[in-house]
């Protein structure tokens, strides 16, 4: 009896072991929210019989605050040009082997230049998405009377006094640099006179601004709940695509500019994985449909050739050079930054 009970001990241990051995694998990609197309990353579990995690964060800030604290939980992150930067001298990213990406060539070799200003040498960094941010608007909620004028400014009509119905992003560079462009800045000028004349605006505008916030205004704007809101272009398309009543402005002024790539961290336990999921995201079919579906520039020129001509002549998407020529990318700053981040938490706290 007892040697039948051990038996079915041993058993059950060596069940549990092959279970274990055969658990699959999880690959943790710490994103943006609403910037991947899940129907790709099914298919990519499916392929590599894995599960991928997919925790979101809605700003570079909160990103970078979190690999800071829990480095060991994130396999690949997507951040912007600047905190690429960052990332890199903190000494958290993985350098690249290219041998591992199989379909790099398909990336446009003009932007892995862009992107040599954030990461010297391409390094570190695999572009993912650009894009530029403007002012996302219900029509049924604000006149052709506001929104003619096409400019930052109108985030301090009169029109909106009183009414809380205006948001801006949650994103320091993005309402700073905002302000600096209309005042004529670049949005890495952290100059005291560039400052001061952002802060003017910002006061100005925050007078109508409820919230600075970048996930919950995609409904409330198409709700009518907020009525005006900055917005990242592929984010206000999305909604576009879902409410006819919404529109989009590139501002005249203007705009920032910028580009997120994937990382690997150098904590990952799974790079294989990593590299094997960011290949996948770089096939050029995988690449269009993944545009297609976050509404965001790709930065894949194989890719570029496959999508709708609709959808790369869409100038709210790829907007014309004249209007790029007017755009700044957000430059990584170093301690600078400090700067704006204290001017946006003083109009924030106000
Ligand atoms: C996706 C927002 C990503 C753009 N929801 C910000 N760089």
């Amino acid at each position: 009896m007892r040697s039948i009970m051990l038996a079915v001990l041993i058993c059950a241990a060596l069940l549990g072991l092959a279970a274990c051995g055969s658990k699959e694998k999880v690959l943790y990609v710490f994103n943006w929210s609403d910037y991947i197309d899940p129907a790709l990353v099914k298919q990519f579990e499916q392929q590599h019989n894995c599960k991928v995690k997919i925790p979101t964060y809605d700003s570079n800030e909160s990103m970078f605050a979190k690999i800071e604290s829990t480095r060991e939980s994130f396999d690949i992150a997507v951040p912007s040009g600047d905190h690429v930067t960052l990332l890199a001298q903190k000494g958290y990213l993985e350098p690249l082997d290219l041998k591992k990406l199989s379909h790099w060539g398909n990336l446009d070799p003009k932007l892995l230049e862009k992107a040599r200003s954030f990461d010297p040498g391409n390094q570190y960094a695999v572009p993912y998405f650009w894009g530029v941010t403007g002012l996302l608007y219900n029509k049924k909620n604000v006149p052709a009377e506001v929104l003619k004028s096409g400019s930052w400014s109108m985030l301090a009509d009169k029109y909106f006094n009183g009414k809380q119905k205006v948001s801006m992003l949650e994103d320091a560079r993005e309402v700073v640099g905002a302000a600096l462009i209309s005042k004529g800045f670049g949005v890495n000028d952290t100059s005291e006179q560039a400052l001061a004349a952002a802060a003017q605006v910002l006061k100005a505008w925050d007078q109508n601004i409820t919230q600075y916030d970048s996930e919950a205004y995609k409904n409330e704007v198409a709700d009518g709940t907020t009525w005006l809101a900055q917005a990242y272009n592929g984010d206000a398309l999305q909604q576009m695509e879902l409410n006819k009543d919404l529109g989009f402005i590139l501002p005249v002024e203007g705009s920032s500019l910028w580009m997120d790539s994937m990382v690997i961290l150098k904590s990952s336990q799974n790079k294989e994985l990593a590299y094997a999921f960011i290949d996948f995201l770089l096939e050029a079919e995988n690449a269009r449909a993944n545009a297609d579906y976050v509404m965001y520039a790709t930065p894949n020129a194989e890719a570029g050739k496959l999508l709708d001509p609709a959808f790369t002549g869409n100038t709210l998407i790829y907007p014309p050079a004249e209007y790029v020529d007017k755009c700044y990318m957000i430059e990584f700053l170093g301690d600078k930054v400090k700067a704006i981040n204290d001017l946006f938490e003083k109009i924030r706290m106000n």
